[in-house]
C-alpha cells in the first residue's frame, strides 16, 4: 500500500530507451523517447501479464522534463489499464511541469489496474523529447461493496 513503482515495461514501437530508469528511485535518471517521435506509448506495468495481479490505485505521480522543447514542461498523455473493464482509461493529457513531482487523481476514483502508459503529445514539429525520470502509483485497499459475500438464499431468493 502507498506509493509503489511499476515492475516492468513494454515499448511496443521501440521508440523509448532506458525504460527501467523511469522506476529506479532516482530522479536524476530517465527513460526517453526519440526526438520528435511523439505518440509512441511506453507501458509501465505491475506485471507483464495484462490480466490478473491488478492493484487498486487512486492516483499516479510523475517526475519528468522536456528536453529541447518549451521551458514549461512536456505535454503528455497518461492512461491506465482498467483490469475489470479490460480497457485503457485516460488519466491526464496536458503539460506536466519540468522537474516537479506532479500527482494526478484517477478521475473515476480508484480502479483495479495492471499499469499505465505514457506518450509525448505531438508538438507541431518542435524539436523535442521527454525525459521520464520517475513514475509511481498510489495503491489503496481494494474496494469491497457492503453486500459482497451474501448469497441470494439469505435474501429468500430461490
Ligand atoms: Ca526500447
Ligand atoms: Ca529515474
Amino acid at each position: 500500500m502507498g506509493w509503489e513503482y511499476p515492475a516492468t515495461f513494454i515499448d511496443d514501437d521501440s521508440k523509448w530507451t532506458g525504460e527501467a530508469n523511469a522506476y529506479d528511485e532516482d530522479t536524476d535518471t530517465h527513460a526517453y523517447n526519440r526526438y520528435n517521435e511523439t505518440q509512441h506509448w511506453l507501458q509501465l506495468l505491475f506485471t507483464p501479464e495484462m490480466v490478473g495481479l491488478a492493484k487498486s490505485v487512486s492516483q499516479i505521480k510523475i517526475h519528468c522534463k522536456e528536453n529541447m522543447g518549451s521551458s514549461t514542461g512536456p505535454e503528455l498523455r497518461i492512461e491506465i489499464f482498467d483490469d475489470d473493464e479490460s480497457e485503457w482509461v485516460l488519466v491526464f493529457e496536458g503539460t506536466i511541469p519540468d522537474e516537479t513531482w506532479t500527482t494526478k487523481d484517477i478521475p473515476s476514483g480508484p480502479l483495479n489496474i495492471t499499469g499505465a502508459r505514457v506518450y509525448q503529445v505531438s508538438k507541431n514539429g518542435m524539436y523535442t523529447q521527454v525525459y521520464l525520470n520517475e513514475f509511481m502509483f498510489n495503491v489503496v485497499p481494494a474496494f469491497k461493496p457492503a453486500w459482497a459475500g451474501r448469497s441470494n438464499n439469505l435474501l429468500g431468493v430461490a
